[in-house]
């Protein structure tokens, strides 16, 4: 049973995989390369194929701009199943856009720190595995030193997303208040997404035209850092976007000590971890509710919804034994009731929830998995190993979805499996769950 599941993920993954050495998330719907994606990616190949997994992490850091930024979709290649693509997002405005590569001019949660990490746990031949991470780290720690100069607005250690994408959490309710805020013309445009998945799983059009207006205006000022901070109507302190920045953080300390040297690496590394740290805490817990939200900078307000990033902090760390319990307990009393499986990804009590629609309910096997060690991690196993067996469960059950129905007994589908099929990280990430 174990090993026919892992084969047919195996499978999915090297369908996904393209001839540039990098992995599409998902056959039409997403046709490129992705960069959150392709650190999840790389953890499924690390464990059967070490060759894939190094290739796919090196063509994603390949298209770092000079600026350590690195972009969240790469157009290795042409493809017309998916918009908004290379000729909407300019990304050769920005003067120190990668000359070899066009891209988006957004960026993703920074997962690479804690990829290495675990390429790292998991390679059999630890030497060649470092000797990889050596020629690597310095990309990631680039990357890290770009967002705490860029994007740390009020330096207490925490950075902006000024788009819904760069969160990776596209639809969520959370910015539902944020676009009354706005009015975006009426773009004209062809949907790709909804030709590959039904429509009542993705955003709606008018979503999309905020989506359009953000980078629109980004691209008025050539993505330049700090006109993108004075002027994006988006403007976010996400807790998952920062939680994986301070877990990456920690990654990168405990390779370059593996390594060796780099001291002034280490030292920047731990004064900017502390700095966030306590940032998250003071400024993105909500007591009220019980865990960590999301902060509107442009309305200086924070957005009071629990989603499944509301718990991502328990992955970096940042929570004490007493949060970390708190995060749990909510978790348990908002997100956990028996008939529902764990966790979805936003918060199921609240009339914004929808169980179909993508990041407005459904659950996603990425933020289980960041869950679940984040659990772990405090000693929290119970709940670690319900997440666990839910995730596997889903995709025993449906197939390697993107997305799926938290319903137990779901009464408008035959499957709880939505969005692109054979989905990429689903496979990567149940083969790293059961190896
Ligand atoms: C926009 C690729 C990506 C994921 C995101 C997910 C979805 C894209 C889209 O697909 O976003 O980046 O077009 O809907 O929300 O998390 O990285 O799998």
């Amino acid at each position: 049973m174990k090993e026919q599941i892992i084969n047919k993920a195996i499978q999915v993954l090297d369908n996904n995989f393209q001839k540039g050495g990098f992995t599409i998330p998902s056959k039409g719907l997403y046709p490129f390369q992705w960069k959150w994606d392709s650190g999840f990616i790389a953890l499924g190949f690390a464990h059967y194929d070490i060759d894939k997994a190094k290739q796919e992490v090196e063509t994603i850091l390949d298209a770092q701009w000079e600026n350590g930024f690195i972009p969240h979709i790469v157009f290795h290649n042409d493809s017309d199943t998916y918009f908004p693509g290379p000729e909407f997002h300019q990304s050769h405005l920005h003067p120190l856009a990668s000359k070899k590569y066009r891209s988006t001019g957004m960026t993703q949660p920074p997962v690479f720190g804690f990829i290495l990490e675990r390429l790292y746990e998991i390679a059999d031949d630890k030497q060649d595995m470092l000797d990889f991470i050596n020629k690597q780290i310095d990309k990631v720690y680039d990357n890290h030193v770009y967002f705490y100069k860029n994007r740390d607005l009020n330096q207490d250690g925490l950075v902006y997303i000024y788009h819904n994408w760069e969160s990776g959490t596209d639809n969520s309710p959370l910015w539902d208040d944020i676009w009354t805020t706005m009015n975006p013309p009426e773009y004209t445009f062809e949907r790709r997404d909804t030709s590959h998945v039904d429509a009542s799983q993705r955003p709606s059009k008018r979503e999309y035209d905020h989506y359009l207006h953000i980078i629109d205006i980004a691209k008025e000022h050539n993505y330049d850092d700090a006109k993108i901070a004075e002027l994006s109507p988006f403007l976010v302190l996400d807790p998952l976007f920062n939680a994986i920045l301070i877990r990456s953080n920690e990654a990168l300390i405990n390779l370059y000590q593996q390594i060796g040297g780099h001291q002034d690496k280490i030292d920047f590394l731990k004064q900017q971890q502390l700095k966030s740290i306590s940032g998250l805490n003071s400024k993105l817990f909500n007591e009220e509710l019980g865990a960590y939200v999301h902060y509107d900078l442009r309305n200086d307000r924070q957005i009071p919804y629990l989603c499944s990033s509301s718990f991502a902090p328990l992955y970096s760390g940042a929570p004490d034994a007493d949060k970390a319990k708190r995060l749990a307990e909510t978790m348990l009393k908002r997100f956990g009731d028996e008939g529902r499986y764990l966790c979805a990804s936003f918060d199921p009590t609240h009339d914004r929830f929808n169980p179909k629609k993508y990041w407005r309910g459904p659950v996603w096997i990425n933020m289980n998995w960041m869950l679940y060690h984040g659990l772990r991690r405090h000693g929290i196993n119970d709940l670690a190993d319900r997440i666990k067996a839910d995730s596997l469960e889903l995709i025993e059950k449906n197939g390697f979805f993107e997305y799926f129905d938290s319903r137990k007994s779901n009464p408008d589908s035959e499957t709880n499996g939505y969005g692109g099929n054979n989905f990429s990280w689903s496979a990567a990430l149940l083969i790293d769950f059961l190896k």
